[in-house]
């Protein structure tokens, strides 16, 4: 499916600016363009030249510099042409009228990133690593995005793929041996291939879920009776007056939501309705809504202020919650602890599992940090180097991966090498996968068609 019709687009964000870039690729763009152009003369390969975009009359409507990319040595691999005009909107829609006049059709979102991808200048995981690095919500988000770009993330599943074939190639000879007396599927040869193939793909696994983590960010919910503290949490995790801070109780109703940044990770913290019987229609919708954010929170902070036992705290929380608490994405937060210096954070032992008891003083930004990091320690983040940006469909697809290499171990184990070599032939297309190798065109566009125009 590669297009040769040019495209054209604006590569620059929409609205007034110093400078803005009308980008065109396909077949001829550069002579499309040249038509609208004065001086006349041919464009010079890859240098800028100062050029005026003219109309049928002759009469100047913008000037700017023109750079010419021909096929293949262009982000497309397209002939791709720039005309850097003035950030006026009015003006680069008439430009965009006129080129569309002359037979360029304008470019659906990702068009161009997906023609470099048709034309090989790289591969789907990079072209996703555009996007990613445009809408990074954090510098660390933004650094792995980069690394992604780069092909970092690409490297990495070829060495998996390597590494499988490898394994492959020994499982299919060893069916073929079958007939012979030694037990080729038991070698020391093939576990240790097998070790290692196991020990790269956990890695890679690992490291693209901190990735996602710095790509989609995750949700925290603050939430605990009326007058604990929630909102003055919320004010001390934002270092800033976001919330409004009262002794009365009921005094927040509508959820109230902070962007921040934690450990490199984009975090929506919600401030909720305290927790409680209400007669008030406006207060018991708020407290509806508090109960439904939290739990769809990928972390919820419970705030209590009392000295009372913690038994009874999780026997309230468990009692007044509709959906089963989740002790995995819990903590326990004690406010207020500048009233008792002798508080001490523990632990709890809830079904069996371990939870945390913080203690903090919003008010006074006591524990603040220490809550941070034990946040974002329950959320998966461990601060390690940089990972490379990850999306759903590559932790998916690697984790597919996993399940074939499991179920293809089994099947070793079993002694059976056809259906093992049957799953690790499915396994080889799962990771193809992640750099678009084998994907539906269909998918393709679905994909490329999240990007944003002009990219
Ligand atoms: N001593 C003390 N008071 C606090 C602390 N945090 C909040 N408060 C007070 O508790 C009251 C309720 O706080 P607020 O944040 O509005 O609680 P919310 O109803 O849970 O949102 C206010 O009077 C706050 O000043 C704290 O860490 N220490
Ligand atoms: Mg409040």
């Amino acid at each position: 499916m590669i297009a040769s019709d040019i495209i054209v687009a604006l590569a620059t964000a929409p609205g007034a600016a110093g400078v803005a870039v009308l980008r065109l690729s396909g077949r001829g763009c550069g002579e499309l363009l040249r038509a609208h152009l004065a001086p006349a003369g041919p464009l010079p390969e890859r240098r800028a030249s100062l050029r005026d975009f003219v109309d049928s009359q002759g009469q100047t409507l913008d000037r700017g510099l023109v750079l010419y990319f021909p096929a293949p040595h262009s982000f497309t691999g397209e002939d791709v042409v720039e005309f850097q005009g003035h950030g006026s909107p009015v003006m680069m829609a008439i430009l965009l009228r006129q080129l569309q006049h002359s037979g360029a059709r304008l470019a659906r979102p990702g068009e161009f990133s997906e023609r470099a991808f048709h034309h090989g200048r790289l591969d789907l995981a990079q072209a996703e690593a555009i996007a990613d690095l445009i809408a990074a919500g954090s510098e660390q988000a933004a650094r792995s995005a980069m690394r992604s770009l780069q092909g970092e993330f690409s490297r990495r599943v070829a060495s998996v793929a390597q590494a499988l074939t490898t394994v492959r190639v020994y499982v299919e000879a060893a069916i073929d041996f079958s007939d012979q007396d030694i037990d080729f599927l038991h070698s020391e040869q093939l576990l240790a291939d097998l070790n290692k193939l196991r020990h790269l793909l956990a890695e890679t696994l690992q490291e693209a879920r901190q990735g996602q983590l710095l790509q989609k960010g995750i949700s925290v919910v603050i939430a605990g009776h009326p007058n604990v503290g929630k909102s003055s949490l919320l004010n001390a995790l934002a270092g800033d007056d976001v919330a409004i801070v009262s002794e009365h109780a009921g005094t927040t109703r509508d959820i109230l939501r902070q962007n921040l940044v934690l450990q490199g990770m984009p975090v929506q913290v919600l401030d909720t309705a305290g927790w409680r019987e209400s007669d008030d229609p406006v207060e018991s919708e708020g407290i509806r809504r508090a109960l439904l954010a939290a739990e769809k929170a990928d972390a919820l902070l419970y705030l209590f202020d009392t000295d009372g036992d913690l038994k009874d705290i999780v026997a309230d929380l468990q009692a007044r919650s509709t959906w089963p608490l989740d002790i995995r994405r819990l903590l326990l937060v004690r406010n207020k602890i500048d009233r008792c210096p002798q508080w001490q954070d523990s632990f709890l032992q809830i079904e069996g599992q371990r939870c945390e008891v913080i203690g903090i003083s919003a008010k006074y930004g006591q524990g603040i940090e220490a809550l941070q990091d034990r946040l974002a320690q329950l959320v998966g983040r461990t601060p390690t180097e940089l990972p490379f940006l990850a999306r759903q469909r590559h932790i998916e697809a690697l984790e597919q991966a996993w399940q074939y290499l499991e179920a293809a171990q089994a099947q070793l184990q079993q002694g059976m090498g056809d259906l093992a070599a049957e799953d690790l032939r499915c396994m080889q297309g799962s990771l193809a996968s992640l750099c678009g190798e084998m994907l539906p065109d269909e998918l393709l566009g679905h994909i490329f068609a999240s990007f944003c125009i002009g990219k």
